[in-house]
């Protein structure tokens, strides 16, 4: 889904791309899915920009405000990612609500617990969970655009493998064996939900 605030969004031009995350797990993500097309992904942790609070009830309203924010503070255009686990079991829980789960100071330990303990007080046999990413560019001159994509698969218990991050460690994506905590960087980026919402972004505003 691409919802277009813009009429016609202007193109992203191959150069410094300020990504409006505070997760070191996305930065390298992004950086691994935006730079072989010429894009250098600067931080919002290396540019010291604060995390504004996440006010909307949806991935999208999420995603665009956080952009918003960043494009605010810099003047540049900004990517900000809003992503999250969402349950079938739990009615889409803990969705927009995934990096709060984890607490402050956030452990995805804890929260993949929490998942796997509503899982079972829930009484469900159904294990099936999508990772869904909604990417956002804000512009300097107001326009902004949105995309989402979604990966659906199982969670597992217990965690297996420490590559990735967040809940990757208890999500095998559909047709998989092996988690995403212990999958090769490369082969989750042709899979993830932030791939997906990555092609979209790619095929509206790249040349
Ligand atoms: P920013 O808002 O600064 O970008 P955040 O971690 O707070 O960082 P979100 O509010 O979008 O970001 O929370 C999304 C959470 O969902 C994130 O912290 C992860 O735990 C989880 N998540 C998202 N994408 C994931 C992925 O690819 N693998 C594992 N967990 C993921």
């Amino acid at each position: 889904m691409a919802v277009n605030h813009a009429e016609s969004p202007p193109r992203l031009e191959p150069g410094p791309l300020l990504a409006a995350t505070h997760n070191q797990g996305k930065v390298e993500e992004l950086k691994a899915l935006f730079e072989p097309h010429g894009f250098r992904v600067v931080s919002a942790i290396e540019l010291g920009l604060d995390e504004p609070e996440e006010t909307e009830a949806t991935f999208a309203g999420n995603a665009l405000l956080k952009a918003r924010a960043a494009m605010r503070a810099s003047g540049l255009p900004a990517l900000s990612d809003d992503s999250g686990l969402a349950v079938t079991a739990l009615g889409g829980e803990p969705g927009i609500y995934s990096a709060r789960w984890a607490g402050e100071p956030r452990d995805f330990y804890r929260a993949m617990e929490r998942v796997e303990d509503a899982l079972q007080a829930s009484g469900s046999a159904d294990r099936s969970a999508k990772f869904v990413c909604a990417l956002a560019v804000a512009w300097p001159d107001g326009l902004e655009a949105v995309f989402e994509g979604e990966v659906h698969g199982t969670l597992v218990w217990p965690p297996r493998g420490s590559q990735g991050f967040g809940y990757d460690p208890v999500f095998v994506a559909d047709g998989e064996t092996i988690t995403f905590g212990e999958m090769a960087p490369d082969r989750k980026h042709a899979m993830s939900h932030r791939a997906a919402a990555v092609k979209k972004l790619r095929a509206a505003l790249l040349a």
